[in-house]
């Protein structure tokens, strides 16, 4: 517990995710926020840090307040799991650096947070390192963000050193101490025109909302802080504002400040429930964003509670509920409840999907986001051929855990690809079909499925004719093996006349002709070709189906090699997205990888982003996202649709 006096009364329990950018202080501010909440957790501890690509739960509580923090990923990579939280929380606070440079990095998130009407604060965290002034920085983010964003605190300097901070609502001075709350100070009278300019701004942006606080504003009468907080709590809970904190997560300043911030403002889990469309009603829902796979412990499944108490043990969609956890400190703590409000891991739910819904009642499903399309993949294969029955169970489940991975079974090619985010994701992913299934495999980059075809018409004779003993056997044809247009498919036509060869056996000759076009001499399916029987004899006795088909298979495997055989590679339609001062930078990428630069426009609903559309060969697209990221700041994406097959300029791996 926090140790301090109850101003308020309490709150119901209340979730908040910490958000942003790889690198910015997310997982210091997470510890930071645990310990001033009364948590027992080590500082940077490497156990309960996960290198960053795992989300990490804490609980604790601030004045009384029960709290759920959630320590999101910054990898793009894992972006997903980041959305995902962020359906289990009521408020967000997005981290970043005080470096204008690097406001875009923030973008996508404060986009999403603005799509999704997510109630969020920006924490402009390391401002220890602070060169120039808070103002370009927020100018900077202000550039990324639909909602306006209000700054709530003026730096105090001394020399270029930042000590403490003016808060522009109660007018209040604190100078920073070191792994201690900040001290309150008389308000020094060198930072006083600032803030006013920060207050007068605040209080602007406030009056855009509330006519009453307009009027005040316009007759220069001064508003209340009451009547300051309570048009912030309302604006910051419809999203529209957002307010800006400044501090060191790393030594702790700032932080009671952030504290206060995320107590007063932050919707009531009842709000977001309502915002969300969770019904009222007494039977308990919860809704699950995250799987993972614990060992021994088994499966745990991070799941927001919106509704009712929910109880160990009961029966959640026909699954019994085996646990329910809290994480006060390093170890998880096994309690017998939990109430709405919470995020809490759930025991053995087996069965049960990230983003499931689930209820000892009835209820509809909650929403919850879409997994981003793939950009990533390797084919995988298990040492031991025995072992590909228990490889298929596992990436069943890592899918049902994880939607953004998705997995292939490609037949023609004899492969199983795993496709998701990146290396590190796709990594992860193999790393637990080590560590949960036992499962070792081996990666590779996924084949190209390359097609062949035929330059020219040939005109093929095949004979089968062999004595054995007494029956023999017999079979004469001539066909015609001729190029199609692209994309025209196989074409078998019968034009026999007078009997030659009996009707009988004409399917045959079809059916072995296409078959022969499983692989071609170049040893890919050969696609786009027509075969024509035109001629032929048979033996009343001799002949036979087998006979035809033998005889056909030989004359295609002549014929298709004599036809000037021609390789035909895959292309996809590319739609790259990158920030569009990186538009040139992406275009040079495609072309750099064999693309035809079909054309770009500003992205639908992302100002500053441009959409460029390319046709690129499939073998130049591996591992295209990872230079598409180191050349983008990690911010461009793309997806990808088949477009068509095309002859290959190049030879085939
Ligand atoms: N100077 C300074 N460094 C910080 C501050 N907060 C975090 N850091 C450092 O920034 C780096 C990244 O921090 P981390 O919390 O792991 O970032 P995350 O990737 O956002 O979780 C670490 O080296 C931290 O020690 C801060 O307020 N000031
Ligand atoms: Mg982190």
């Amino acid at each position: 517990m926090s140790g301090q006096s109850n101003g308020g009364g309490t709150h119901r329990p209340r979730a908040a995710a910490i958000i942003g950018p790889y690198g910015s202080g997310k997982s210091t501010l997470f510890e930071a926020l645990m310990l001033a909440g009364g948590a027992s957790l080590k500082r940077g501890d490497p156990r309960s840090r996960r290198m960053g690509t795992e989300l990490r739960l804490g609980h604790c509580s601030f004045l009384g307040d029960s709290w759920s923090l959630l320590d999101c990923p910054g990898s793009v990579e894992f972006a997903f799991e980041t959305a995902a939280a962020l359906s289990a929380v009521d408020i967000a606070v997005v981290v970043v650096e005080p470096v204008a440079g690097k406001a875009m990095l923030a973008a996508p998130l404060l986009k999403q947070l603005d799509d999704r009407g997510i109630p969020h604060i920006v924490f402009i965290n390391k401002i220890d390192t602070l060169e120039g002034r808070v103002q370009g920085v927020l100018d900077a983010l202000q550039g990324h963000s639909r909602v306006p964003l209000v700054l709530r605190q003026v730096p105090i300097r001394d020399g270029a050193k930042i000590t403490g901070y003016v808060d522009v609502v109660s007018e209040r001075a604190y100078r920073y101490r070191k792994g201690q709350e900040s001290e309150l100070i008389a308000l020094p009278g060198e930072v006083l025109a600032r803030e006013q300019e920060v207050r007068g701004t605040l209080l602007e942006r406030l009056a855009d909302h509330n006519d009453a606080l307009l009027e005040k504003l316009i007759e220069e009468v001064a508003p209340s802080t009451q009547e300051i907080y309570a048009q912030l709590r309302a604006d910051l809970a419809a999203d529209a504002v957002v307010e800006v904190l400044l501090g060191n997560a790393e030594t702790d300043n700032g932080i009671q400040r952030l504290w206060k911030a995320l107590r007063h403002d932050t919707p009531s889990a009842e709000e977001t429930a309502q915002a969300r469309g969770v019904a009222p009603g007494s039977e308990p829902v919860a809704q699950v964003v995250r799987s993972i796979h614990a060992g021994h412990a088994g499966k745990l499944s991070i799941a927001r509670i919106w509704r009712g108490t929910l109880k160990d043990g009961v029966s959640l969609g026909g699954t019994r509920l085996g646990g329910i956890f809290r994480y006060t400190g390093g170890e998880a703590a096994k309690v017998g409840q939990a109430e709405a409000g919470e995020v809490v891991a759930l025991g053995r739910l087996d069965g049960v999907h990230t983003g499931a819904t689930v209820s000892t009642g009835q209820v509809a499903a909650l929403a919850f986001p879409a997994a981003p399309p793939p950009v990533y993949a390797l084919a995988i294969a298990t040492g031991d051929r025995g072992d590909d029955v228990k490889l298929s169970g596992a990436l069943q489940k890592l899918g049902e855990e994880d939607p953004a991975l998705r997995i292939t079974q490609d037949a023609d090619l004899a492969q199983t690809v795993l496709h998701g985010q990146g290396e590190m994701h796709l990594n992860a992913a193999i790393d637990r079909l080590a560590k949960a299934y036992g499962l070792r495999v081996t990666t590779a980059p996924p084949k190209v499925a390359y097609r062949e075809t035929i330059r020219r018409t040939v005109h093929q004779h095949g004979r089968l004719k062999r004595q054995t003993g007494g029956h023999g056997q017999f079979a004469d044809i001539k066909i015609d093996i001729a190029p199609r247009d692209r994309g025209a498919g196989f074409l078998f036509v019968d034009k026999i006349v007078g009997g030659v060869v009996p009707r009988n056996y004409i399917p045959a000759v079809g059916e072995a002709a296409e078959e022969a076009t499983r692989k071609g001499p170049l040893g890919h399916p050969v696609v786009d070709v027509s075969v024509t029987l035109v001629d032929g004899s048979y033996h009343a006795v001799d002949s036979s189906d087998m006979a035809f088909k033998s005889a056909t298979r030989a004359a295609m495997a002549e014929g298709l090699a004599a036809a000037e055989p021609l390789l035909l590679e895959p292309f996809d339609q590319v739609t790259v997205r990158v920030p569009s001062e990186f538009t040139s930078r992406a275009q040079r990428l495609l072309t750099g990888r064999r693309g035809q630069i079909l054309g770009y426009a500003e992205a639908e609903g992302t100002p500053g982003w441009d959409d460029v559309e390319a046709l690129v060969p499939q073998a130049e697209l591996h591992d295209f996202i990872i230079e598409l990221r180191s050349q983008t700041l990690g911010l461009g994406s793309y997806w990808r649709i088949f477009d068509h097959l095309a002859e290959s300029r190049v030879a085939a791996r």
